[in-house]
C-alpha cells in the first residue's frame, strides 16, 4: 500500500513540474493561452487607455513590450525568443523584414475600418498592396528649438545646429538613420547615400558637430527639451508636437536642405499565434475614434482621414506636423539599402558615438 502512495505521489510531483515547466516556457515565449495578444511597440507610443478598452472589447488580454529603435526590434523578431503577434516598423525595416521572411499578409477583409485611411498612405514603395502593413502614425524628422536659449539663431538649416552659440547644448535622437541622414543632408547628399566618400565626409562633418552635442538621447528627450535641458536638438516630429504641448516656448523646423518623411506601420509578424487578434487590434486601432484619441495622446500625425476630421483644427491644421505639398516635395524616404549597408549606417553611427566619448 506504501508502495503504491508512494508511487502516485511521485507521479503526481512528475505531472505538476510539466505543466509548471510548460507554462514557464509558454510565458517567457509571450504566449499564455489562446486570449493573449503579444504587442510590441516602440516606447511611448499608443495610448494606455486604448489597450485596457481594446482588452475589455475583445476579452484579449494584451502582454506589451516595447523598443527603441527599428535595428533592435529586428534583431529580436528575428531572434525568435518572443512570439510577437503585433509589430510596428518603420517603411525601410518593413521592406527588409518582408524580404527576410519575417511577417506574414495581412487579411484585409478583416479590416472594414481600413477605408478610413487617406489613400495617401496606402501603396506606398516599400509595400505597394499593403499586403504586409498598414499605416499606424507618420511624420518628419527636423529640429526643436528654444528661442530664448539659442542667442538669436533663427532656425532654417541643419547647419544651424553647427553653430559656435550651441556648445554643449543640442541632444540628438539616438537613431543611425536620423543621425547619419543628418550628416548627409547637411552635405547635400541624399539620406540613402550608399557612396562610401560621402559617407565619410558625413562621419567627419559629425564629427564636428560633436563639442555641441550633450547627450544622445531615447523617448526622454522629450521630458529633456521641455524642461529647457538643451536649446535645440534632433527629433521626430511627433515628439516634437508633444514638448510643444509641454512647453510653447519651443518650436519646430524641417531644414531647407531637406529631410525624411518616415512611415510606422503595422506588421504581423511571421512568428504570431493569435492572427484573429492581431486582425482585431489593427481593426480597432484604425476605429476613427481610436485613432483620434490615440493621436491625441501620442501627438504624431495620424494617416487616418476620419480621425483628422474629429480632431481640433489646432492639431489638424499645424503645417509643422501636417506639411503642405512644398515641404514634402523636401522630403526622402528612407530605402532599405540591403543589410551589409544598413549595418555599415549602424558601423558608422556607433563610430560617431564613440568619437564622443
Ligand atoms: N516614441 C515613439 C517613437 C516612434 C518613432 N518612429 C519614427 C521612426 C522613424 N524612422
Amino acid at each position: 500500500m506504501k508502495q503504491i502512495v508512494r508511487m502516485f505521489l511521485v507521479i503526481f510531483i512528475v505531472c505538476f513540474g510539466l505543466i509548471y515547466l510548460v507554462n514557464y516556457m509558454n510565458k517567457s515565449a509571450g504566449y499564455s493561452g489562446d486570449n493573449t495578444l503579444t504587442i510590441y511597440n516602440w516606447g511611448d507610443y499608443i495610448d494606455p487607455d486604448l489597450i485596457t478598452r481594446f482588452e475589455s472589447e475583445t476579452g484579449i488580454k494584451v502582454i506589451y513590450q516595447t523598443f527603441d529603435s527599428n535595428e533592435a526590434m529586428m534583431t529580436k523578431i528575428k531572434q525568435g525568443g518572443t512570439s510577437y503577434d503585433i509589430s510596428i516598423p518603420s517603411e525601410y525595416a518593413i521592406d527588409k523584414m518582408r524580404a527576410e521572411g519575417l511577417i506574414q499578409p495581412i487579411d484585409h477583409s478583416k479590416l472594414p475600418n481600413l477605408q478610413y485611411i487617406d489613400p495617401r498612405f496606402l501603396g506606398l514603395s516599400f509595400d505597394p498592396n499593403n499586403d504586409y502593413s498598414i499605416p499606424y502614425f507618420w511624420g518628419t524628422v527636423g529640429i526643436i528649438y528654444n528661442p530664448n536659449l539659442v542667442g538669436g539663431i533663427t532656425f532654417e538649416s541643419w547647419d544651424d545646429l553647427w553653430s559656435e552659440e550651441l556648445s554643449n547644448n543640442v541632444f540628438l535622437l539616438d537613431g543611425a538613420r536620423e543621425v547619419i541622414g543628418m550628416g548627409l543632408n547637411s552635405l547635400g547628399y541624399s539620406l540613402n547615400d550608399t557612396n562610401e566618400a560621402h559617407l565619410q565626409e558625413a562621419l567627419k562633418k559629425l564629427s564636428q558637430l560633436t563639442p555641441n552635442v550633450k547627450a544622445i538621447v531615447g523617448d526622454e528627450i522629450k521630458m529633456l527639451m521641455a524642461g529647457e535641458e538643451a536649446a535645440a536638438a534632433l527629433v521626430w516630429s511627433g515628439d516634437a508636437s508633444e514638448i510643444m504641448d509641454d512647453n510653447e516656448e519651443l518650436d519646430y523646423i524641417v531644414p531647407n536642405e531637406g529631410s525624411n518623411l518616415w512611415f510606422d506601420n503595422i506588421v504581423i509578424p511571421s512568428t504570431a499565434r493569435n492572427i484573429d487578434g492581431a486582425h482585431q487590434f489593427i481593426n480597432f486601432m484604425l476605429d476613427p475614434e481610436v485613432a483620434a484619441l490615440n493621436t491625441e495622446y501620442v501627438g504624431y500625425s495620424t494617416p487616418n482621414y476620419a480621425a483628422l476630421e474629429l480632431l481640433d483644427e489646432e492639431i489638424s491644421g499645424d503645417e509643422r506636423f501636417y506639411p503642405d505639398e512644398e515641404l514634402t516635395a523636401r522630403l526622402e524616404v528612407y530605402k532599405n539599402l540591403g543589410p551589409r549597408m544598413l549595418s555599415h549606417y549602424n558601423d558608422l553611427f556607433l563610430e560617431f558615438k564613440m568619437h564622443r566619448k
